[in-house]
């Protein structure tokens, strides 16, 4: 039976997002583990979709039961979160106040104008950029846009960063997990390792409580895409308890059960290092699956790094779940004009210039 059985969803996405397999990119790290993607970042029609919607269905019936008619939430200026916050109000006719904070030292002319936040501002919601830097806690700059809804007269309702610390915010997950699990069992496979990409933790934490119900949550690896594992780790366990309680899990998570790699966030979160680049181009030339500078081409060069190492045994089926975040990659395009292969790209294709 579902772990989610008692909770009300409000769906926001089209069903079960499919698994694909990669073996242009399974052969081009060497061939000794097959790499699959499951396509989170496909999985609904509103606003190019990903993973804050999973979230969001089990949020929105709260929301709704509560009569609000704003929804505030806060994330950096490229925020995905953000963007999927201001499509969900959009579709139930709500309205939506988000602040943009400054997260990221990055430097790009059209940074706070293309990808995210330009289809947040599209989607009808009262953007407010703000001059803070990274911290993925509760902000003041959040806590002072949901005053500003109720000075104004009306009724608002929170939605922290990531959706990660709300009550319901790590409910989601469990059903990425439980789809999981069904599709093995038609696809006649078993997945042995699980990659997520964790930031402010309710993915991760959802995933490692659905997983636990498997008993297998040592096989999902976290990789720190914050920068700041401590804070990140802290929370996935605040949330990994919260949830284990609220879907009556009957056990408590072991420490051991919370796996995350620190090792790929360098040099700072929503900045890419010359490997992250290295990784989000090779996913492109061999699969054509575009990942981000931010979040999922941290979590692909970890995936890489880590296969490469031999850190999953041979013959191992490896999950990569792939969170979206892609219109994100219009604030970077700097970083992308030039199309030059990294060393190792072109191993199984044609010469470039024959
Ligand atoms: C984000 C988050 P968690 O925050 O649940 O750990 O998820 C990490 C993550 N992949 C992974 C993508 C594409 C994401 O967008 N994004 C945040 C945002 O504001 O967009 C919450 C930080």
């Amino acid at each position: 039976m579902s772990l989610l059985a008692k909770f009300d969803r409000y769906p926001l996405t089209f069903g079960p997002t499919p698994i694909e397999h990669l073996p242009r990119l399974s052969a081009a790290i060497g061939g000794k583990v097959q790499i699959y993607a499951k396509r989170d970042d496909c999985n609904s029609g509103l606003a190019m979709g990903g993973n804050k919607l999973r979230k969001l269905e089990y949020i929105v019936p709260d929301a709704i039961a509560s009569g609000a008619d704003t929804l505030v939430s806060i994330g950096g200026v490229q925020s995905n979160h953000t963007r999927l916050v201001a499509a969900t109000a959009a579709k139930l006719g709500m309205k939506c106040v988000v602040i943009q904070e400054k997260w990221v030292p990055h430097y790009d002319a059209v940074y706070d104008r293309v990808g995210n936040i330009l289809m947040t501002r599209l989607m009808g919601a009262d953007s407010r950029l703000v001059d803070a830097g990274f911290d993925i806690g509760i902000r003041k700059s959040w806590e002072d846009a949901i005053r500003s809804v109720k000075d104004s007269g009306g009724k608002p309702y929170p939605i922290p960063a990531g959706a990660s610390v709300h009550k319901f915010g790590g409910l989601g997950y469990i059903g990425f997990a439980e789809e999981v699990a069904r599709q093995e069992a038609e696809l006649g496979i078993a997945f042995d390792y699980i990659i997520v990409c964790v930031v402010t933790g309710s993915t991760l934490a959802g995933t490692i409580v659905g997983f636990a119900a498997q008993n297998r949550a040592q096989r999902v690896v976290g990789i720190d895409a914050s920068g700041t594992p401590e804070q990140t780790r802290a929370q996935v366990r605040q949330i990994v308890d919260n949830t284990a309680a609220l879907v009556g899990l009957g056990r408590a998570i072991r420490d051991d059960e919370i796996i995350i790699n620190p090792d790929y966030a360098y040099p700072a979160y929503g900045v890419p290092s010359e490997e992250t680049n290295a990784a989000i181009r090779l996913a492109a030339r061999m699969e054509a699956m575009i990942t981000d500078p931010v979040y999922e081409g941290k979590s692909m060069q970890g995936m890489i790094d880590l296969a490469r190492k031999g850190y999953f045994p041979e013959g191992s089926r490896v999950l990569y779940a792939h969170l979206g975040g892609a219109p994100a990659i219009n604030g970077y395009s700097y970083y992308y004009k030039d199309a030059e292969p990294a060393a190792g790209e072109h191993v199984a294709s044609a010469p470039l210039f024959p």
